[in-house]
């Protein structure tokens, strides 16, 4: 089996920690925003990372991604319940903060990491193949310059996927509220697993199976951003999900 993903995804970090949990064994394989396209056309899948390569079989996205671990897992670890009423409630979860958070933290940071090449390289680089860590290396102001035309990234998208992100902590945190444990049920779940992932780049969560921005480097501006989101209950929810289940 290969994982392909980008050193820092955040939606690779759940395939990862899925795979992970399922004790399957896989050759997780790092490429580079754009250039990833080719590999992708190559093995047949589609925009995005992750894809996981499987002999006569590939799945696209992150949550095809946790169902195939589920199916290796045993009842009382399982990432989706049987109850069909909570396993919908998980479902359809994991597909919200995929699109309120998942999609809206690279956009977010894009802002910031885009005019840092330096560091762009650091969060990409480590373990991708050589050659093609030298075409990243070459095109940085050409793949920069797509990505910021791609994804719409200016001043006023980044405050809207702040909003956006802070809107959906707080929906969450609700959701969470007196002192529960999980988000749906009484066990961990995909929910779980999608919303600590997905969140953790922002709040340098240890045991985050990617890279990271480190704090210190990201420009003042994000700072203050960053630390409301470290503050907030959901940031603390994260890292204990992470303490007690991202290894177990
Ligand atoms: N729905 C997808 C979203 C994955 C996604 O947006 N991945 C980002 C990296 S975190 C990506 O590959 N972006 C590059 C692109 O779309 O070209 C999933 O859950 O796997």
């Amino acid at each position: 089996m290969r994982l392909l993903t980008f050193a820092p995804s955040h939606f690779s970090e759940k395939a990862r920690w899925a795979l992970d949990r399922a004790g399957l064994v896989y050759q997780e394989e790092r490429h580079t925003p754009l250039l990833h396209r080719l590999v992708l056309r190559r093995v047949g899948g589609g925009k995005s990372v992750p894809v996981l390569v499987l002999p006569g079989r590939v799945l696209k996205d992150s949550p095809e991604i946790l169902h195939f671990a589920d199916e290796h897992l045993p009842p009382d670890r399982k990432l989706y319940p049987d109850e069909p009423e909570l396993r919908k409630l998980v479902e359809d979860y994991e597909q919200r903060v995929g699109k309120e958070v998942g999609l809206s933290v690279p956009r977010w940071a894009y802002f910031y990491l885009l005019s840092r090449r330096d560091l762009m390289l650091r969060l990409f680089l480590p373990e991708v193949g050589p050659v093609q860590a030298r075409l990243f290396r070459w095109l940085f102001p050409a793949i920069g310059w797509l990505m910021r035309k791609g994804l719409g990234i200016n001043a006023e998208a980044t405050r809207r996927m702040e909003a956006r992100i802070s809107a959906h902590l707080d929906q969450a945190a609700a959701l969470l509220d007196g002192d529960r444990q999980y988000l749906f049920g009484d066990r961990f779940t995909a929910a779980d697993l999608s919303l600590a992932a997905l969140t953790a780049p922002l709040i340098s969560v240890p045991g985050y199976g990617g890279t990271l921005a480190p704090f210190e480097e990201m420009p003042a501006e994000a700072r203050p951003v960053l630390e409301k989101w470290r503050r907030h209950p959901v940031a603390a929810y994260a890292e204990r999900i992470y303490r007690q289940h991202r290894r177990s």
